[in-house]
């Protein structure tokens, strides 16, 4: 099992999308591992968006993330972090494949509704970011026999 960091940015929270996103997820199988609203700031943004501090686009892009409360999840499942990342699509929602997350809901290269982790090792640094230990729950799925044959959920 894998936990992977998605986050429901303002353009999914004001647009009123955070239910429809949350019930994707789900309806794919994934276990909500964790989940909280937060005000993000500079100082996290800094580091959750490290690659892009020098870009020029930077001060729109944290600017569009402190617009609003974000919603934190955290979820789990076999290969977690490819089948989210999967299901979020291409950065830019205009050229994002329709069925995914941005090629359903966004037209924009910034106000693109998810971020989710892109590896495993930035999952682990990005979830340590976003929540403390406490924060994330280890419980039973109780659909587990039906979602994952017995040898594919370990
Ligand atoms: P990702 O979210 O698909 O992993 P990254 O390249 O890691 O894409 O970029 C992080 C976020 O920064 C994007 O989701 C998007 O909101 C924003 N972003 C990336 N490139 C641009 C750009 O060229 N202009 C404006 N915003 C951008
Ligand atoms: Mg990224």
């Amino acid at each position: 099992m894998e936990t992977t960091l998605v986050l429901l940015k303002p353009s999914c929270v004001q647009r009123g999308l955070i239910g429809e996103i949350i019930n994707r997820f789900e309806r794919r199988g994934l276990q909500i591992s964790g989940m909280k609203m937060m005000q993000l700031d500079d100082e996290i943004l800094r580091k959750h968006y490290a690659h892009l501090v020098n870009k020029p686009f930077f001060p729109a892009l944290a600017g569009s993330m402190k617009a609003s409360p974000i919603v934190a999840m955290a979820l789990t499942g076999v290969e977690a972090v490819t089948v989210v990342r999967g299901m979020t699509g291409f950065t830019n929602g205009r050229r994002a494949d329709p069925g995914t997350i941005r090629g359903d809901y966004s037209m924009s290269n910034q106000q693109n509704i998810v971020h989710a982790s892109d590896s495993p090792e930035s999952a682990v640094e990005e979830l340590s970011r976003f929540f403390a230990p406490e924060e994330i729950y280890q419980y039973n799925h109780a659909l587990a026999g039906y979602l994952y044959a017995t040898d594919e959920a370990l």
